[in-house]
């Protein structure tokens, strides 16, 4: 499809064309569409657009990522067709493992996910090989299934684009979690320890570039995040873009 650059929406109808793309190649399920339609969603109603409280989150991600001992970045079908580069970027500035995890797991799928993050650059792929199969306590999806040399022993877990129960299994397994998700009020949003309202082909490179800023500074320790405030700031700014357009 050919979308003119000065179409309105352009960028959301690439980020579209992406999702398809992943789709017929095999990365992607068909309810990974649905799931990115809820996203779309809430992207128009925080404006398509980086919020301040987003940056002040990214900037205590990029923080607890460079602090963190053996961080890992989940990666789902949506999260590999939108984002191959800048996965495999995060993990080398911030020497994070990166581990495919799937709700609607499949060895082939699994391993299409992995070529396509070799082929932009990762030198290694967890999650494939069933020998290092270890399981997150208190968790019934396929998530629940962890390879033991990453997530398993991780300290800090990027989980994003995902509504579920995983984020609270991992923090009662001693993880903190990071998220990236467009809806505040989904249950990843909710228990996340940090979650970056944005969407993530946008606050993906701007957490890469704050890790590099940050890992010129000999940083000690993190600021304190307030998660809670941080997700009530993005849920005004749905509210004041709606009260805007029923006065318009
Ligand atoms: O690849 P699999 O098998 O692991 O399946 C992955 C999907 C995405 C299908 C699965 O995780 C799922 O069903 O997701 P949900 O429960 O629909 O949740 C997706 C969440 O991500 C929703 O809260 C959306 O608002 C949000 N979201 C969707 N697209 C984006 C997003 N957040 C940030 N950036 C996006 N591009």
């Amino acid at each position: 499809m050919l979308i003119p650059k000065t179409h309105p929406r352009a960028a959301s109808l690439y980020i579209r064309e992406r999702l398809v793309g992943g789709y017929k190649s095999g990365l992607v399920v068909e309810e990974g569409l649905l799931a990115h339609g809820r996203g779309e969603m809430f992207d128009y109603l925080i404006g398509e657009k980086t919020s301040k409280a987003s940056h002040g989150a990214i900037k205590a991600a990029a923080q607890m990522f460079l602090l963190a001992k053996h961080p890992v970045i989940s990666v789902n079908g949506n999260f590999a067709a939108l984002c191959p580069k800048e996965i495999v970027l995060l993990s080398k500035i911030t020497g994070a493992e990166i581990e495919v995890n799937l709700f609607y797991a499949s060895a082939k799928r699994k391993k299409t996910i992995a070529q396509v993050l070799k082929k932009n650059g990762a030198a290694n792929v967890l999650g494939l090989d069933a020998k290092f199969s270890q399981t997150i306590p208190r968790l019934d999806s396929a998530r629940r299934v962890v390879d033991e040399r990453g997530m398993f022993i991780a300290d800090v877990v990027l989980v994003p684009l995902e509504d579920g129960d995983r984020t609270i299994a991992l923090k009662k397994f001693g993880k903190k979690v990071i998220t990236f998700d467009l809806n505040p009020m989904s249950r990843t949003a909710q228990t996340a320890d940090i979650t970056i309202v944005d969407n993530v082909t946008r606050g993906m490179g701007l957490l890469i570039k704050s890790c590099k800023k940050m890992k010129k500074k000999n940083l000690k320790k993190g600021l304190k995040f307030d998660n809670k405030k941080n997700l009530n700031q993005s849920i005004v700014t749905i509210k004041n873009n709606l009260g805007r357009m029923s006065n318009a």
